[in-house]
């Protein structure tokens, strides 16, 4: 099936929200809890590259990629192709029951592009927040120790499990605890605001470790290697280095969650590798299936053996339609180069914002990796977060257009997630509409 492309430019025939969407939202609001709540004045018809069309014609740019998920864009033609095909030949029958070759194939081909070396295996899964948990379990089994450390400003998911190693309150734990034992706090290293260096930064959170945890206690230590829901916080250089080498020396395992950084989003496949570190676990989702739901843990064959037959699964983990389109993404990264677009991403957005910050002194930090920027507002003397600015910009941008999201556990930082296949041109053009704002207010 082929379809005219969609034109990949900015363009309003209506103002935000348009007739349709109105009508549309009057509709969620009576059948959908207002727990569940978009931000987008609008609704979506159609998407591909670096555009979303909404249903009353209307053409935003995208900057959020649905959370870092479609980094090949929403319906790269390999991923649809691959999806329909598999589609038509069975949509499930369970990898627990009757298993199919795509799921091992997606399964080496994890092994051939994580940064741990050795065999790796995987378990697929259907979200961030399952494969979380997963690799928790998994942790549990092999060290036959309990406790799990995650850090100030981690985001981690919102099932009960997840929720106790999110940091921020609200929304995500306000009024649903109590949340699960043997989840512990530990300060990382946020230089913005701390002004450690990595070595120090480490220092703190392996007293902080050993006093409150203890190394016998400690099944492992989880962290997003650049933390996103957070504020998009890239720890000072040399920071994780330190920490996975105490849990190295210590028979804790390190577990890297690489959701939202993984498969080119910062300019390589994964994080840990720019980091120089290899995790023992690595939870993954996101980008991984271009927008299909998928997760999976990937770890080293030891460490994943660890668990009982029987002991991993769930009816839809790794559903064939989604490992189709996980094996397509992946290629499609790889044939397009996606690792160096994000990387130049990165330059564009962070050369736009230095500019801006010569005449704004609110553009507090400007910090992130490759395809995931982020820019924190703060009040220029006393480094106040500036949340409402913050949430001011991004309502005005998403009414004239522009896909924004923002983040940070004080709610001052706006976050860029563009899909890595979004055009220059398009993305200068979102990026000026977030400037020309940001000159109004
Ligand atoms: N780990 C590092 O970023 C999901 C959440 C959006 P799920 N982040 C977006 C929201 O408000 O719910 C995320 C993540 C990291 C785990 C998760 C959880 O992934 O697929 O949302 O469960």
């Amino acid at each position: 099936m082929s379809r005219e492309p969609l034109d990949q430019s900015r363009k309003l025939v209506t103002e935000l929200p348009g007739p349709k969407a109105r009508e549309m939202r009057e509709s969620l609001d009576t059948y959908v809890p207002k727990g569940v709540s978009p931000s987008m004045p609008a609704f979506a018809a159609r998407a591909e590259g670096g555009i979303v069309e909404d249903v009353d014609g209307n053409r935003l740019i995208d900057l959020g990629s649905g959370i870092a998920v479609t980094t090949v864009g929403a319906s790269h033609p390999k991923v649809v192709e691959a999806v329909q095909e598999q589609v038509a030949d069975f949509t499930h029958t369970c990898f627990m029951v009757t298993p199919y070759d795509s799921y091992t194939r997606l399964a080496k081909r994890l092994d051939e592009v994580v940064p741990i070396s050795g065999q790796t295996r995987s378990v697929l899964l259907n979200s961030g927040a399952e494969a979380v948990e997963n690799a928790v379990k998994v942790a549990r089994a092999y060290t036959g120790k309990q406790a799990i450390a995650a850090f100030d400003n981690a985001y981690h998911g919102r099932t009960t499990l997840t929720m106790g190693l999110t940091a921020k309150n609200m929304p995500y734990k306000e009024s649903f605890g109590p949340f699960a034992p043997e989840l512990y706090r530990v300060p990382g290293s946020y230089p913005y605001r701390d002004g450690l260096s990595g070595e120090e930064a480490a220092q703190r959170t392996i007293e902080s470790l050993e006093s409150q945890i203890g190394a016998n206690n400690l099944a492992a230590v989880i962290m997003e290697p650049i933390q996103g829901e957070g504020g998009f916080i890239v720890p000072a250089e040399g920071f994780l280095a330190k920490v996975v080498e105490w849990c190295k020396a210590n028979d804790v395992l390190f577990i890297a969650d690489e959701v939202q950084t993984g498969f080119t989003r910062t300019g390589e496949w994964f994080a840990s590798t720019t980091e120089g570190i290899e995790p023992d676990l690595i939870t993954l989702a996101k980008g991984i299936a271009g927008g299909m739901p998928l997760s999976a843990v990937t770890g080293r064959a030891e460490v994943m053996d660890a668990v009982h037959a029987g002991g991993l699964g769930g009816t839809y983990g790794g559903n064939p339609v989604a490992v189709a389109a996980g094996l397509a993404s992946l290629q499609v990264m790889e044939e397009e180069g996606l690792a160096d677009k994000a990387k130049h991403i990165g330059e564009v957005i962070t050369e736009h914002f230095t500019q801006a910050q010569k005449e704004d002194s609110r553009i507090g930090d400007i910090r992130g990796r490759g395809a995931m920027m982020a820019i924190e507002f703060v009040d220029p003397e006393t480094k106040e977060p500036l949340a409402k600015l913050v949430n001011d910009i991004a309502v005005e941008a998403r009414k004239q257009g522009v896909i924004t999201l923002t983040a940070g556990t004080y709610g001052n930082v706006l976050r860029f997630l563009p899909p890595v296949v979004i055009g220059e041109d398009l993305l200068k053009e979102g990026l000026s509409v977030i400037t020309d704002i940001l000159a109004d207010m």
